[in-house]
């Protein structure tokens, strides 16, 4: 049976998870954490989100709003609060200072630097509550815990596809696929990620951007091309379009049999990143799932990616899929079943990959014509 405090746990949870999922793309490589803090009488004088790194966590926040009227009060927090000084100090002692006298906790830390908070919190008296079972709270920071058990950064692909499940070339932003505000949250997204990630085919097929356009860019995306075989042009137009550094991943023996080209590259600008990969995996033209997953390793130790957005074709998903190496998926299906010049023959399609990673749908919607789908990894 749920008790009516149970409820108002939940419900007070799920305000501080909805609060903190607008921090995407601003807290990363942080989580984003919700905090909300009511005064003695239940009545919420405080509330807070995880700045950009560096900045205040989401008790600090809360807290400083709160003010003295923290004492003797609640607070409800996604996550289990820090417990070690890192850009900032802990937030254990704010909360214990401010004089909370009960705390109710979404999920706990899995990072063992910041852990241990509960119990000195515990320590001091105060009444800690762990209430892991809040679906906004595990979908919020399913991410973080992922990055950390993996040490590779969360990744969403992203495509668009006709009715009938056919991939556009380019992926996404053919006008006669996506609309123009599904185009809108494609640009949103790019501008919260820390990488983006296509394959050579999409460079010399459309010849993308990638940058995001037209919306406030919280952060500028690595452009990241998965090329084994270095044939990456240099007139590409992502060279020449102010956006994030650009990434040329490739086989390390591609890079050594054509230093001429890496030369080209990086005059241009770029950077080649040879990737190691398992002998076996010599098939000319891609990139099998040990190496893909070596690369997102290599973006998450070297430059700190956090979260990757996909935008490719067919195969390079299937790769990524195969691998298990996707934890959301976004994508458009238009009304429409398109004209040709698509990816129709290509199997298995992206839409079966989907379907056979059991993930939750999370968010569905129209978006102009096309009706948007958001789904994750469950756990
Ligand atoms: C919290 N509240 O809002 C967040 C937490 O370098 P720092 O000081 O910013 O600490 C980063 C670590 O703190 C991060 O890796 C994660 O374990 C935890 N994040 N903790 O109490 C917050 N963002
Ligand atoms: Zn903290």
């Amino acid at each position: 049976m749920t008790t009516d405090v149970q409820a108002h746990d939940c419900a007070m949870l799920e305000r501080a998870a909805r609060l903190a999922l607008r921090g995407h793309g601003e807290a990363e490589p942080n989580p984003s954490v919700g905090c909300v803090i009511a005064d003695a009488r239940g009545r919420v004088v405080g509330e807070g989100r995880t700045r950009r790194p560096g900045g205040a966590h989401g008790e600090i926040v809360a807290l400083r709003q709160a003010g003295s009227a923290a004492r003797g009060g609640i607070a409800w927090t996604t996550l289990e609060p820090c417990n070690h000084h890192g850009r900032t100090p802990p937030c254990v002692d704010a909360l214990i200072e401010a004089g909370i006298a009960r705390l109710v906790v979404g999920s706990i830390e899995t990072n063992a630097v910041a852990s241990g908070g509960i119990a000195r919190l515990r320590e001091a008296g105060i009444d800690v509550e762990i209430r892991s079972d809040v679906d906004a709270v595990r979908r919020l920071h399913i991410g973080f815990h992922r990055r950390i058990s993996t040490g590779r950064p969360w990744v969403v692909a992203k495509w668009a596809e006709t009715f009938d499940g056919a991939l556009a070339t380019p992926p996404g932003v053919s006008p006669w696929i996506s609309g123009r505000r599904s185009l809108r949250m494609v640009h949103r997204e790019r501008g919260r990620v820390d990488a983006i990630l296509t394959g050579i085919g999409t460079v010399i097929a459309d010849d993308p951007r990638l940058d995001a356009r037209d919306v406030r860019q919280r952060r500028t995306a690595r452009r990241v091309v998965v090329d084994p075989d270095l044939q990456f042009p240099t007139d590409a137009a992502m060279l020449t379009t102010p956006g994030g550094e650009v990434i040329v991943a490739c086989r390390p023996d591609a890079a050594r049999s054509n230093p001429d080209a890496v030369h080209r590259l990086e005059a241009a600008g770029a950077r080649v990143l040879p990737v190691e990969g398992p002998d076996d995996e010599t098939l000319r033209g891609r990139f099998g799932g040990e190496r893909l997953a070596r690369l997102l390793r290599r973006l998450a130790e070297q430059d700190g990616v956090a979260t990757v957005l996909t935008e490719c074709g067919p195969g390079l998903l299937q790769s990524l899929f195969g691998a298990d190496l996707v934890d959301a998926a976004v994508v458009f299906t238009a009304p429409a079943t398109g004209p040709t010049g698509l990816h129709p023959s290509h199997r298995p399609r992206p839409r079966d990959l989907l379907a056979a990673a059991g993930f939750e749908t999370v968010w569905s919607g129209h978006r102009g014509p096309d009706t948007a789908r958001w789904s994750q990894r469950v756990g």
